[in-house]
This record gives structure tokens, C-alpha cells and sequence, in this order.
């Protein structure tokens, strides 16, 4: 009896003193996050910050190491979301836009003219929608843990100021990797040609393409202005926001006590994230701007008319991708937003 006693309490003394071991051994020397652009853009900033604040709370057990310029799929980001879930990629700070090809209902928030304003995006991110969302990130094979934010995209180009779908005839513009920016652009009168961001910059600078489309904070970061991309058009037509995420065998990995350190480390540096990715680009601050047009581009704001112009234009486009995205989803959103706190 107390021989036996003596026995399972060391068998017990022996497991608890064998698991930590057994699993520092099966945590990576480095985990490799993936994201589209540098570390000095808003989008960078949010990867840099989850991976020291992860570094330092787990004593340097989870070691990220930041890749910029979707590197480890050489560059092609449509291809990102499935390198994460086939463990390619072990985490990412990533785009709804670029990842649609694999989670349909991403494509939500490339719908044009669903967010009128940053309240709607909160509505919608920190909301039921986003809850909703995760689930079927979830169900694709990756685990999501925060919402940051790329941001509000505005229409650059290098031929005219638009005002109108009319200014916008023939003009070939870049977009992003989802067939809902072609039927957009096209819709509105444009060329779009899809390329990725790696491509699209050499492509403006060579002037194979008229103009793009991204937030504010890329188009400064990337000085698009060097490029003759010298007519801005504020138009908040769509905004991105950024996904963190883990890999699944990944996160399986890891003890519960650095899962929720992974977790709330997301949470704190996407929270700081928003914060910068709205510096200079909102109504109460538009420092941005005016450094825009500090470099002799002309920047052009829509009045409610030209808005609802736009806004009639893409109507089709609108209600075609409803369906393709999941009438209840964004039936969801669009309450939300109906309902959000301004
Ligand atoms: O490719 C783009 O335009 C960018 C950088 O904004 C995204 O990755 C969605």
C-alpha cells in the first residue's frame, strides 16, 4: 500500500517534470509571420509589435521572426492563406482581400460602399460579424485571434482627377487578386488588371497601369507620388481590415498557458494597430493629406452627389456578390451598421 503510494507519486512527479520538456522540444527555434508590405507601414507595425510582445511574455519560448513582401510565396499573396494553412507560413498579419479566393465571405468587405464611416468598420469587425467571420476562418483550417486594419482604399492615378465613373473610361488600373474588384472596376467604366502588390509597383512606375487603389498609409509608405500617381480620390469605397492568425498545427503545439499569451498579445498589438493605421487619415486628424498634397498631388473629396453617382454605378455589382458572399451575412452587416454607435 505505501510502497505503491510511493510509486504513483513518483510516476506523477516524473510526468509533470517530463511535460514541460517534452514540449519545449516540439517549439520551432522560429516562427515565420508572413505580411504584404515592410515593417515601417501601419500593417507592419502591428506584425512587429505581436511578435516582441510575444517574444517577451513567453521568456522567448515563441520566437516570430517577420517577413515582408509575402516572401515565402514569393511575393504572390493570394496564394498566402493556403501556405498558412499548409504550415508554409506559421502565423500572418494578413488581408481580407487577399485571402477571398479561399473564404468566400471575406470578400464582405470589398463590397462597394457597405462602410460608410470607421464606426460601421467597428461595427462590423468587433461586432457579431466578425465573430462570424472567424468561424468560417476557423473552418478553413486557420486559427484567427484579432482584427487590425489596412484601412480605407482610395483611387490613384496618373491621367486625371475623378469625379465621376465617366473620368474613370479606359483607364487601366491594378487590383488586388478577387474577381468582385474586377466586376467593380469594370462596372464604373475602367480596365482593372489584376496583379499583385510586388508587381503592381514597377508596373506604375513604368506606366503600364494608370492607377491603383489602396489605403493611404501604403500609397504614402510605397510614395506612389514619386510614380506620377498625382490624382488622389478620397472616396471610401471598400475598407481592408487585417486578420492575425495562426497556423493550426501550430497553435496545437503550444501549452495553454502561450496559446492565450499568442492570443492576448494579438489582441494588444491590434488594438495599438487601428490606432496607427488611423493616424492622419481620419475627419479629426487629416495630417496625412495635407502631406499628400504637400507633394503637388491634387487631392479630391466627393460631395453627396458625386458619392451617390458612384454608389449607382457599382449598385449591380453590389447585389450580385450579396449572394455570392451569403445573403445572411450581409444582411448581418448591413444591420450592424444600421445599428452602430456613431
Ligand atoms: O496589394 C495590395 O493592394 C495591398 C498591399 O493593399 C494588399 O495586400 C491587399
Amino acid at each position: 500500500m505505501k510502497l505503491s503510494r510511493l510509486f504513483g507519486a513518483a510516476l506523477l512527479a516524473a510526468t509533470t517534470l517530463a511535460l514541460p520538456q517534452a514540449q519545449a522540444q516540439t517549439y520551432k527555434p522560429e516562427y515565420k509571420l508572413s505580411i504584404v508590405v515592410g515593417t515601417t507601414f501601419p500593417w507592419g507595425q502591428g506584425a512587429e509589435i505581436w511578435a516582441n510582445l510575444v517574444r517577451e511574455r513567453t521568456q522567448g519560448r515563441i520566437n516570430i521572426k517577420v517577413y515582408p513582401g509575402t516572401s515565402l510565396v514569393q511575393g504572390d499573396q493570394t496564394r498566402e492563406f493556403t501556405a498558412i494553412r499548409q504550415g508554409v507560413i506559421d502565423m500572418a498579419v494578413g488581408s481580407t482581400i487577399n485571402w477571398s479566393p479561399q473564404v468566400k465571405q471575406l470578400n464582405l468587405f470589398s463590397l462597394p460602399f457597405l462602410m460608410p464611416d470607421y464606426a460601421a468598420i467597428d461595427a462590423l469587425v468587433q461586432g457579431d460579424v466578425g465573430k462570424e467571420m472567424f468561424k468560417y476562418i476557423d473552418k478553413a483550417g486557420v486559427v484567427p485571434l484579432a482584427w487590425g486594419e489596412n484601412g480605407y482604399r482610395q483611387l490613384s492615378n496618373s491621367k486625371r482627377e475623378i469625379k465621376a465613373p465617366a473620368d474613370m473610361k479606359g483607364m487601366k488600373l491594378r487590383v488586388v487578386g478577387s474577381p468582385l474588384y474586377i466586376d467593380t472596376f469594370t462596372a464604373l467604366g475602367a480596365n482593372p488588371t489584376q496583379m499583385s502588390w510586388a508587381d503592381a509597383q514597377p508596373a506604375l512606375a513604368s506606366g503600364a497601369v494608370d492607377g491603383q487603389e489602396n489605403p493611404l498609409s501604403i500609397y504614402t509608405g510605397s510614395k506612389l507620388y514619386t510614380v506620377g500617381q498625382k490624382y488622389l480620390t478620397l472616396w471610401n469605397y471598400v475598407a481592408d481590415p487585417l486578420i492575425y492568425v495562426v497556423n493550426r498545427d501550430v497553435w496545437n503545439s503550444w501549452s495553454e498557458k502561450d496559446r492565450d499569451i499568442v492570443r492576448q498579445a494579438a489582441l494588444d498589438s491590434a488594438k495599438q494597430q487601428i490606432v496607427i493605421a488611423r493616424k492622419g487619415v481620419t475627419p479629426q486628424d487629416p495630417s496625412l493629406l495635407k502631406e499628400i498634397e504637400g507633394h503637388g498631388v491634387t487631392v479630391t473629396s466627393l460631395d453627396a452627389g458625386q458619392h451617390a453617382a458612384f454608389v449607382a454605378a457599382t449598385k449591380a455589382v453590389y447585389d450580385k456578390w450579396k449572394k455570392q458572399i451569403g445573403e445572411d451575412l450581409v444582411n448581418m452587416a448591413e444591420k450592424s451598421i444600421a445599428n452602430r454607435k456613431k
